[in-house]
């Protein structure tokens, strides 16, 4: 019988641990547990959050407005950042404790300059997929624990969407951590529940 189970390791890269450039407080503590996890899963996949320079979701590349503030673009309402993992740079690159060895895929997402991906899954439209689930289905992976990095930006979107397409998702919290902007911590575990996410 195959081992349908997998675990998504949502951008454990260097801008989203301390003095990275979207720094999420205690971001790097989750790498050992996140390593073990891996060694514990006989599938892992990655993903790593992947911009140009100029990426629209970046508040530099708006006059006058200031980062975490939202703005309209055309697929709907957009949180802008800090300018955070540049393609290529050493902000973009996996935290160096991460254990890369066990990743059989890595998935990169908002390369496009006009859009961000929040989700491993689909871009912030809802509606342009990466490719993940084929990958995920095709290989009769169904089974899907989520760690990583942001707990309510890019693992909530992650865990929600697989939810929505049918994987069973299992998050495991304390190998995340949390940006919490305006409530969104909280936010996000009312959504697991309200959508039989499993929050362990
Ligand atoms: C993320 C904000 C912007 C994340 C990525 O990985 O949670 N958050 N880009
Ligand atoms: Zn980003």
């Amino acid at each position: 019988m195959i081992d349908n189970r997998a675990l998504l390791v949502i951008d454990v890269q260097n801008d989203f641990c301390p003095a990275g450039r979207l720094a999420v407080a205690g971001g790097n503590e989750i790498v050992p547990l996140v390593n073990s996890l891996a060694h514990d899963f006989n599938h892992v996949v990655l993903t790593q959050d992947w911009h140009p320079a100029d990426h629209s979701s970046f508040a530099s590349q708006h006059e006058g407005v200031a980062p975490f503030s939202t703005i309209t673009m055309p697929y709907g309402p957009q949180t802008v950042w800090p300018d955070h993992c540049v393609i290529g740079s050493e902000g973009a690159a996996f935290h160096p404790q991460l254990d890369v060895t066990r990743a059989e895929l890595i998935i990169r997402k908002g390369f496009r300059k006009a859009i961000d991906s929040y989700s491993a899954f689909f871009e912030n439209d809802r509606k342009t997929p990466t490719g993940l689930a084929g990958y995920l289905q095709e290989r009769g992976l169904t089974r899907l624990t989520l760690v990583g990095l942001a707990f309510d930006y890019c693992v909530r979107y992650s865990a929600e969407d697989a939810k929505a397409l049918g994987f069973s998702v299992t998050v495991i919290e304390r190998a995340t951590r949390a940006i919490d902007l305006n409530g969104s911590a909280d936010a996000t575990r009312k959504s697991f529940s309200a959508r039989d996410i499993i929050l362990a």
